[in-house]
């Protein structure tokens, strides 16, 4: 067990504070709070999913699974019941943290945020994703965006912001279909969030071990990793001999929804064989997950028999590991996808548990030369159809989407996204906007992820530097994260998200009075600012010096205008002074000579 260790503490020149809705001190929400060395400057509260880890007063023992915050909201709907599910228990790897009671909902009733949402119903998990869209601020004390807001004087695209996210405001858009609240009944430890074209951008990060790296340990780290640095949701992409012990211990743990693509695991039941693969394997497992607490599944449904041909003659065929894997089975019996002929039960297991669907792309595009394809589309026209079959269940959607697409046809996958699927929240894989740049390809896919989350998309699926080339490691998911933060954060501004430019203005207020500590604390990641700037200039003197090493102390431009600045107030002030005195009816002797 003591091998069971993960990254625990705050993060630099910042604390976590929990604070409530007026009335509520049962929803305890948190936030991370920067402070700053000028006192002067409201302190800097951000948006927080790193859940307990980063809580010096909280112990997180592995074995024991984080505190389960819904609990008490959970047995006030009273959803049938069942002593823990026994795990499988192999001699290397441990049981899987105490087990837990496993919630069912019963036929008929209210079991889904969509359910509760429909019914007028305004769920904690609501208020308490609400209060978390908000920084925790009431209407009145809510930010508007300081300074010049420069979000205000763009070009808006889509639906404007909501000024302020009230408990009634996300209860009806997840009514509408519009957004989802990812939260199984039976993952308890679990802090709210909602995911939706009008709130904050949100970003998944991927992890998994496969065949070849071992074990638990470094999967729940790489969960508790990519949350820390700010991952709104995990997908936990395991294959491998200890599938199902991993995901428990990743699930105990886990203060965001954690996502899945139950084929995998099918895969994995019948020998890797996917024409062995049959619904009854894929039933078994998805009650599994469901009853271990998976939040989302990802489930390639849109994958029909008739849609396969259309990617004959594409350059990168089909690249989606699960489209692959129906395409294979589809062809070999020449018959329909048994996901998309068992669609209707597959939503029945989801609604008992509050699983949200993610309709994935099997189909999407693997390169620039196949973007907005033939193949694509219509498997989008299927995945429309299939989110009214869901919604009909009651159950909450997404929609998954490229993949590869140049810039110029970036704004068609929105558009036709919104159209086919009926504004249901669109959640992308990027997209990369060349194919060029393997080793770069966070960066290829954050310039698409950047557009598209302007465009309306909910929530972007991260692309790490290892993209086509490798497993990702601990660096390459931080690098990953920070860049999908950015990708979003960018989208958020451009939006016009109320609570989004006050972050950049504080940055940027530290930046030019040569606050050097609250700059590197106000970053995304502070330990990489703090590290270039020591590069060259690593003394204590150096964190409070007017200038840095890039342009030295003559050169600054921030230095020069400084003094502009100074002159200017120096000069206004005189013209005020002058001014008064002309008021006051006092001559002025102006020099003739
Ligand atoms: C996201 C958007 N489109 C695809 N994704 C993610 O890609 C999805 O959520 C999951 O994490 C992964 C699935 O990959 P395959 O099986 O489609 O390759
Ligand atoms: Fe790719």
């Amino acid at each position: 067990m003591q091998d069971f260790i993960v990254t625990t503490g705050p993060l630099c020149g910042s604390r976590k504070i929990y604070s409530n809705p007026p009335e509520r001190a049962d929803i305890q929400v948190p936030f991370r709070e920067v402070m700053l060395a000028d006192e002067s400057q409201p302190v800097q509260r951000l948006y927080d999913t790193s859940g307990p880890y980063t809580d010096p007063n909280v112990s997180t023992a592995l074995d024991v699974g984080l505190p389960k915050i819904r609990e008490r909201w959970l047995e006030g709907r009273q959803f049938g019941h069942q002593q823990g599910q026994g795990e499988l228990s192999t001699s290397d790897i441990p049981f899987c943290p105490a087990p837990h009671t496993v919630r069912r909902g019963i036929k008929g009733q209210h079991v889904t945020q969509l359910d509760y949402a429909r019914a007028g119903i305004v769920t904690e998990e609501m208020i308490y994703a609400a209060w978390r869209e908000n920084l925790g601020r009431e209407r009145h004390q809510a930010a508007k965006p300081v300074g010049t807001a420069a979000s205000q004087r763009g070009q808006r695209v889509g639906a404007p912001m909501p000024d302020y996210v009230t408990p009634e405001y996300v209860r009806d858009e997840i009514a509408a279909g519009r957004a989802i609240l990812p939260a199984n009944i039976n993952h308890p430890e679990l802090e709210p969030m909602v995911i939706g074209r009008n709130f904050l951008v949100k970003i998944n990060a991927n992890i998994g071990n496969s065949a070849v790296t071992p074990g638990v340990a470094e999967e729940v780290e790489k969960m508790v990793w990519a949350t820390r640095w700010g991952a709104d949701t995990v997908m936990d992409l395991s294959t491998g001999r200890h599938i199902r012990q991993v995901r428990s211990w990743i699930l105990r743990n886990a203060p965001v929804p954690i996502g899945t693509v139950p084929l995998y695991e099918a895969l994995e039941r019948v020998g890797n064989d996917p024409l062995a693969l049959n619904w009854e394997v894929f039933r078994d497992v998805l009650i599994h997950q469901a009853e271990q607490g998976v939040d989302y599944f990802t489930i390639h449904a849109g994958v029909r028999l008739a849609h396969i041909p259309l990617t004959a003659e594409r350059v990168t065929g089909i690249v989606s590991r699960g489209g692959s894997i129906i395409a294979r089975w589809c062809l070999s019996g020449h018959r329909e996808s048994f996901l998309y002929e068992h669609f209707d039960e597959i939503c029945e297991i989801c609604h008992r548990y509050d699983i949200a669907l993610s309709l994935g792309d099997g189909l999407r595009p693997g390169s620039i030369a196949d973007a907005n394809d033939e193949a694509q589309f219509a498997e989008l026209k299927t995945l429309g159809e299939l989110t009214q079959v869901a919604w009909k269940h009651g159950c909450q959607v997404m929609i998954e989407g490229p993949g590869h697409v140049p810039m110029n046809l970036i704004h068609e996958n929105m558009e036709k996204q919104k159209e086919f699927c009926a504004d249901a929240p669109f959640y992308t894989l990027g997209p990369l906007t060349t194919d060029i740049a393997p080793g770069y390809d966070h960066i290829t896919s954050a310039i698409g992820a950047a557009m598209i989350g302007w465009f309306g998309t909910a929530m972007l699926c991260y692309v790490t530097p290892k993209e086509h080339l490798g497993l990702p490691d601990r660096d390459d998911v931080k690098t990953g994260v920070i860049t999908y933060k950015l990708a979003a954060h960018a989208a958020d501004l451009a939006k016009g998200h109320p609570t989004a430019q006050q972050h950049d203005n504080a940055l940027s207020r530290a930046r030019f009075a040569f606050r050097w500590e609250d700059q590197f604390n106000l970053a995304l990641d502070s330990e990489t600012a703090r590290s270039f700037h020591d590069e060259t200039m690593p003394r204590e003197a150096h964190k409070t010096a007017h200038f840095c090493s890039m342009c030295g102390p003559k050169f600054c431009s921030m230095k020069i205008s400084q003094d502009i600045q100074e002159e200017t107030v120096r000069l206004k002030g005189m013209e005020q002074k002058t001014e008064e005195f002309r008021k006051q009816g006092g001559e002025l002797y102006v020099e003739t000579v």
